[in-house]
């Protein structure tokens, strides 16, 4: 097995869904079944935050949703819990600036698992891609309730710096983001946007899905 190629990884970029339990109405089961109908490209478990599960309870969310994805084809990446990602033989692990170094991880996890890393800055972003990250989450593009301790809000600029620095890296774009305000994300350079509270949210959690499909599909 080898290190994911880009141009894949661009693709699995596209419409990125993250959630945990506490971000979905309904059965986090349910709305990923849903989310996936309506065209995510790919899925990041992030069980996260107040009122978060714990211990078995969460491995058993953590596997449910791994099922889901394998059944429907969608790959299954773990947020920042490295021991889970290799656990649950993930498709790949997505870690902020305070976990550990993209380097260190790749050791532990193989060269074939997908490797993303949030960065805010164009020196993160280039410390990250030192480091073997396969791609970045760049944010919070814009004011986000979905994460307590978001830096301040970047809107796209840090899109097109990142961008206009000749980083090639394949790039997503997270924090605050709706069908309303994706596209200037994408038309920034991102190759893709993340998602939690747009789609893990909605009232029709398929619909949400197939707008932000058409959005970033053009
Ligand atoms: N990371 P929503 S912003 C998980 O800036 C996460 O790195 C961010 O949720 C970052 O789509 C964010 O509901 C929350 O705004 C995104």
């Amino acid at each position: 097995m080898e290190r994911i190629n880009s141009d894949a990884l661009r693709r699995l970029l596209k419409v990125y869904f993250i959630m945990g339990s506490i971000n979905c109405r309904k059965s986090p089961e349910e709305v990923l079944s849903e989310a996936i109908a309506g065209g995510i490209t790919m899925f990041q478990f992030r069980e996260k935050g107040p009122g978060a599960l714990t211990g078995n309870a969460r491995l058993e969310l953590a596997q449910n949703l791994q099922q889901i994805c394998r059944d429907l084809g969608v790959p299954f990446i773990v947020n920042d819990d490295i021991e889970l990602a290799i656990a649950l033989d993930a498709d790949g692990i997505h870690v902020g600036q305070n976990d550990e170094p993209a380097k260190a991880i790749r050791q532990r996890i193989g060269i074939q698992k997908i490797i993303g890393v949030s960065a805010h800055s164009l020196y993160e972003a280039r410390q990250a891609i030192t480091d073997g990250a396969d791609y970045l989450g760049i944010g919070p593009i814009y004011p986000t309730s979905s994460k307590d301790d978001a830096e301040a809000v970047q809107g796209t600029f840090v899109i097109e710096r990142v961008r206009n620095s000749r980083i090639a890296i394949p790039l997503v774009g997270i924090g605050g983001i709706t069908v309303h305000n994706a596209l200037p994300v994408i038309n920034a350079g991102a190759d893709g946007v993340s998602i939690i509270s747009a789609v893990a949210g909605a009232e029709d959690v398929r619909a949400a899905a197939q707008s932000f499909v058409k959005v970033v599909q053009g």
